[in-house]
């Protein structure tokens, strides 16, 4: 497990400067793609946790149930709009300072959502509504412990360099159902990825383009995403 800094406050500070990415953790999400914030939110957990039980069992949440191979998914859009505690990330200067840092100060929200997960998703990158070139970022709030074992998140590292020969190799093996082990002759859990072990109050930053993908994670996984974009030139 990589953490990119572990001394990171977890305090909620109002100055969206206290809560800027070093130069360091910068350098680190610019070369490998994401990036992981140790204890981000970890204040106002449990709040933040309900809020989002609530929504996802709320029958006129606008989700969507989605069939994976080996288990349920369900999607609810613009979850941050369907509750006020939700909706206070959107200000929230520990979560602010991330695409200040990152895009600069006229990033453009692009939404969020929510997702309960039985499943395992393959190995993609991230595309919808986003143009290749327009740099986007999905901070992902994984609100259960994940480990490798049950479900965290995998990237490969480096895969943002989308127009990068090694990507166009790793992404042939790209596909739903999983085409990797045809590519490669491996199983899709066994490529060489990082595993991105969470405990409730980190947060992940992830380059849209970055290769991810989750494995042996059909127990139940609370998944809140805010993505940000460079504004459209
Ligand atoms: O946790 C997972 O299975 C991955 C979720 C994902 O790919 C996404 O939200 O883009």
């Amino acid at each position: 497990m990589i953490r990119a800094n572990v001394n990171e406050a977890a305090g909620n500070s109002a100055d969206p400067a206290e809560h800027s990415l070093s130069a360091s953790q910068l350098r680190f999400f610019h070369t490998f793609g994401y990036l992981l914030l140790p204890g981000r939110v970890r204040e106002g957990l449990g709040e933040l946790c309900r809020a989002f039980d609530e929504v996802m069992a709320d029958p006129d949440n606008g989700g969507t149930q989605l069939d994976y191979a080996d288990g349920d998914r369900l999607m609810v859009p613009a979850i941050l709009e369907r509750h006020p505690v939700l909706q206070g990330l959107k200000s929230d200067a520990r979560i602010t300072a991330i695409p200040d840092s990152l895009i600069g100060d006229n990033w453009d929200y692009a939404e969020s959502s929510g997702d309960v997960m039985q499943c395992e998703t393959t190995w993609h990158r991230d595309v919808y509504h986003s143009p290749l070139q327009q740099f986007h970022i999905k901070l992902l709030f994984y609100l259960d412990p994940l480990t490798a074992d049950n479900g965290a998140l995998r990237v490969l590292p480096g895969t943002h360099y989308y127009q990068d020969s090694y990507v166009k190799k790793v992404l042939s093996g790209q596909g739903f159902p999983d085409r990797m082990e045809d590519v490669f002759g491996i199983p899709a859990d066994a490529l060489p990825a990082t595993p991105i072990e969470t405990q409730p109050g980190d947060v992940i930053v992830l380059n849209f383009r970055t290769v991810h993908a989750s494995f042996s994670g059909s127990e139940r996984r609370r998944l809140l995403n805010m993505n940000y974009r460079e504004p459209t030139a």
